[in-house]
């Protein structure tokens, strides 16, 4: 059985299939890893060629008449034994060569959660696509670290974290299936403090095709923060 599953939600990620096994593949050698790529029946393709990599770890969960990303997260976790599970961006973004050392940190502090942080230092978020994306991952981490503070991070908004698979059991009916950004769900809606801690990471630019989360999405999420937060204060 596996002892790390990563989960990598893709839509339109067609060209950034085979350069991320590959990157896989180089990355966890003397780990046994599978990798599961939760797939909304791209219209580019995706899953084939998924498919036709062929590959003993990597499978395709495909999705018909669905679309989200936290829900696509969310189910890849539970379609795995695997005792520890991460979760990445299929566009090489995330850097995959940090997986070996954040399952080490997991097992060696019996942590239940590890995050790759842009914002701490050895970390950089320099792969954003403009600096409005920038600013607004930074705008809405300062907001959202509001939210956790039982369980503090520097980057609470990262796609790129590890777990124990313990962690979805609990927390997993809790999660909004909407929404994109898990970690932070994850961690406001724990209602305990996590037992977490950080591996720096420099963001990458994206390989292939395109983001599908534009500023709109971005913007929506800061505004939900901001009343989350006010309403907080106000009852404080
Ligand atoms: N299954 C699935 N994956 C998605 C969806 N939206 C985005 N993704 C994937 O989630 C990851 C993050 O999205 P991305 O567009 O790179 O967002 P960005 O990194 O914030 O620009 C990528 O691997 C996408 O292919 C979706 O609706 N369903
Ligand atoms: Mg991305």
């Amino acid at each position: 059985m596996a002892e790390l599953c990563i989960v990598l939600p893709t839509f339109n990620e067609a060209d950034n299939v085979a350069p991320l096994a590959q990157a896989l593949d180089r990355a966890l050698p003397g780990i046994d890893w599978e990798a599961i790529l939760v797939d909304d029946d791209s219209p580019d393709g995706t899953a084939a060629r998924i498919e036709a990599l062929a590959h003993p770890r990597i499978r395709c969960l495909l999705r018909k008449g669905r679309r989200g990303l936290a829900s696509a997260a969310i189910e890849g976790f539970l379609a795995t034994q695997a005792p520890f599970v991460a979760l990445m961006d299929a566009d090489l973004q995330h850097d995959e060569a940090q997986l070996p050392a954040m399952l080490a940190l997991a097992k060696a502090r019996e942590l239940e959660l590890v995050v790759a942080t842009r914002y701490a230092p050895g970390g950089s978020g320099d792969g954003f696509a403009g600096r409005g994306r920038a600013w607004l991952s930074r705008a809405g981490s300062r907001a959202s670290r509001s939210l956790t503070r039982e369980t503090p991070l520097s980057d609470p908004m990262s796609g790129f974290f590890l777990m124990r698979r313990e962690l979805i059991e609990e927390l997993g009916p809790r999660l909004s299936p909407r929404g994109y950004k898990i970690l932070l769900d994850l961690v406001a809606s724990a209602g305990r403090p996590l037992r977490a801690g950080e591996i720096p990471y420099r963001f990458r630019p994206r390989q292939a095709g395109s983001s599908k989360l534009g500023l709109k999405v971005g913007a929506e999420f800061l505004l939900l923060v901001a009343v989350k937060w006010w309403k907080r204060g106000r009852s404080a």
